[in-house]
């Protein structure tokens, strides 16, 4: 059985732990804390990152390199399009979220909100969050806004991309921001859907423990259930 290192609750490693539970590998997750690594660390991950996965003697790092390592694993069911433009849209979108996404907005805000006050005990830098949310998280989420045109990002089937920015999206709400209804109304309802398929709730149940002992806020998991717009 592979294992999954990395905190649930953590963009990066929800998405290889929902891209596991699409294709039903098995997996155990090993809740590793990137900011309080177990020793030998530094060997399973050489940028201090999560996630890695395990599996015997194989090392894999980097949630996209794990994730195409799975659809080889596994084809079916496929999480990349076949045909080469859909495939490269799919590859854009997932990068535009681990990259783009998470750097420019998740990451600030969790460390601010999170990180700052929770682990180094120093207080969050409001200006910080206010230039986040003011200035990077509308360009960001107008962006995906204009993506969205039907149930999935590319094509007519769930992926790669949606798991990419979904994730992300996830972490967005449990910072307690939402996505404003008047802004984003295709990414509001896009998100809501999504985060029932059963991967996704799976995956939301069994990180549901860390969520809460980190305080983050669950309020949007039981408003989207069941769908209302
Ligand atoms: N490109 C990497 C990014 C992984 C990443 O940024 N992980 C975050 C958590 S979601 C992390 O480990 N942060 C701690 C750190 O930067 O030291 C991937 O896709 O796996």
């Amino acid at each position: 059985m592979l294992t999954i290192h990395g905190l649930p609750v953590s963009v990066h490693t929800r998405k290889v732990i929902v891209a596991a539970l699409e294709k039903q590998i098995a997996y155990r997750n090993e809740p590793v804390i990137p900011f309080d690594p177990p020793p030998g660390w530094a060997t399973l991950s050489p940028t201090g990152k999560i996630p890695v996965v395990t599996e015997g003697d194989l090392v894999l790092r980097d949630s996209s390199a794990i994730c195409a390592w799975l659809e080889r694993r596994q084809p079916q069911p496929a999480l990349y399009p076949a045909a080469a433009g859909p495939f490269a849209e799919a590859l854009w979108l997932e990068e535009y979220a681990d990259g783009t996404v998470f750097r420019e907005v998740i990451h600030g805000l969790f460390f601010q909100q999170v990180i700052r006050p929770n682990i180094l005990k120093q207080p969050s830098d409001q200006a910080a969050i206010a230039s986040v949310l003011g200035q990077a998280a509308p360009k960001v989420l107008g962006y995906l806004e204009a993506q969205v045109d039907g149930e999935h990002l590319v094509g007519d089937a769930f992926g790669i991309a949606d798991i990419a920015v979904v994730s992300n999206l996830i972490n967005f709400h449990y910072l307690g921001h939402a996505l404003d209804p008047a802004r984003y109304p295709k990414l509001g309802r896009y998100f809501r859907q999504q985060i029932r398929r059963p991967a996704f709730r799976q995956a939301l149940q069994a990180e549901r423990p860390f969520a809460d002992s980190m305080g983050l806020s669950t309020a949007f998991l039981a408003a989207s259930d069941p769908v209302t717009a």
